[in-house]
């Protein structure tokens, strides 16, 4: 079942096999869209290419700093150039510096508090703005987010405050854009093992609480993520916009 034939995507935040985004962009792939990468930095392209080189070797890669507008207006013009338009747009991006995620939310400094929101929130409503003109068949937007943007998860510090953002800022995008037939939501998963939380100190303890607590006693998967992500990029999803999907095994509804 071809959900995505004949659709055209865009993946930011692919940084090895394991990445959400990669997972995400497999199921795309597989239900037929056509997508290009971005990477961030040149100590990821090599990783990048050998994994988005295996749906072609004409696969569009792009390096992407999502800080640097010069890169974002390089990156949608050559889209534009390669492909024309655009239907979905996977934002898959996230970072505070290391010591922001450890100590107390109160020490946070400002400058650490000011790249987090840049990467993790920001970004999504400059992708967003730089997109739209290309979206003229309409299109789906989808960006990760996680629980500790609603309730504290001890450690997720600042990175809780910038999910509140990208968050917030998917339902103001969703309000703009949805004129134009784009769909912006949000997939909020449940903890993953993935590059941005191995050396979270405390996260295989984590993983071993969402099991416990969890209705469905166990962690999501990638490929469910991939799934939900397939499914926001689809016409099933045609009437949701501005949501946050909870894909954590029932995690969020619980209350002890
Ligand atoms: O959004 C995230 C993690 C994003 C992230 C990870 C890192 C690690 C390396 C952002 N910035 C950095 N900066 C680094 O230097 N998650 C949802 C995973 C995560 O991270 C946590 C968690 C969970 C869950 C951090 C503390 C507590 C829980």
């Amino acid at each position: 079942m071809s959900l995505l034939a004949g659709k055209l995507g865009i993946v930011f935040g692919v940084a090895n096999k394991r990445s959400i985004a990669w997972a995400i962009a497999q199921a795309w792939h597989k239900a037929g869209a056509r997508l290009a990468f971005t990477y961030q930095g040149e100590r990821l392209k090599d990783n990048v290419e050998e994994l988005a080189g295996t749906f072609g070797a004409d696969t569009l890669i792009l390096p992407c700093d999502v800080t640097k507008d010069e890169d974002i207006a390089t990156v949608f013009n050559t889209v534009g150039e390669k492909f024309g338009k655009l239907h979905l747009l996977l934002h898959s991006v996230a970072f505070a510096p290391k010591d922001a995620l450890e100590g107390r939310f109160v020490n946070t400094s400002r400058e650490a508090f000011r790249l987090s929101h840049d990467v993790s929130a920001y970004s999504l409503v400059a992708l967003a703005r730089a997109a739209e003109p290309l979206m003229t068949e309409g299109g789906s937007i989808v960006a990760m987010s996680y629980y500790g943007a609603e309730k504290v998860v001890p450690h997720y510090n600042v990175m809780g405050v910038a999910k509140a953002a990208l968050e917030a800022s998917t339902r103001y995008l969703a309000y703009d854009l949805g004129p134009k037939k784009i769909r912006v939501n949000c997939i909020s998963a449940g903890p993953v093992n993935t590059l941005a939380a191995r050396g979270i100190s405390g996260f295989s303890e984590m993983l071993k609480h969402y099991e416990a607590h969890a209705p469905l006693k166990r962690n999501v998967i990638p490929e469910e993520l991939g799934a939900t992500g397939t499914f926001l990029a689809s016409e099933g999803a045609a009437a949701i916009t501005g949501q946050v999907l909870y894909v954590d095994c029932g995690y969020q509804i619980m209350g002890m």
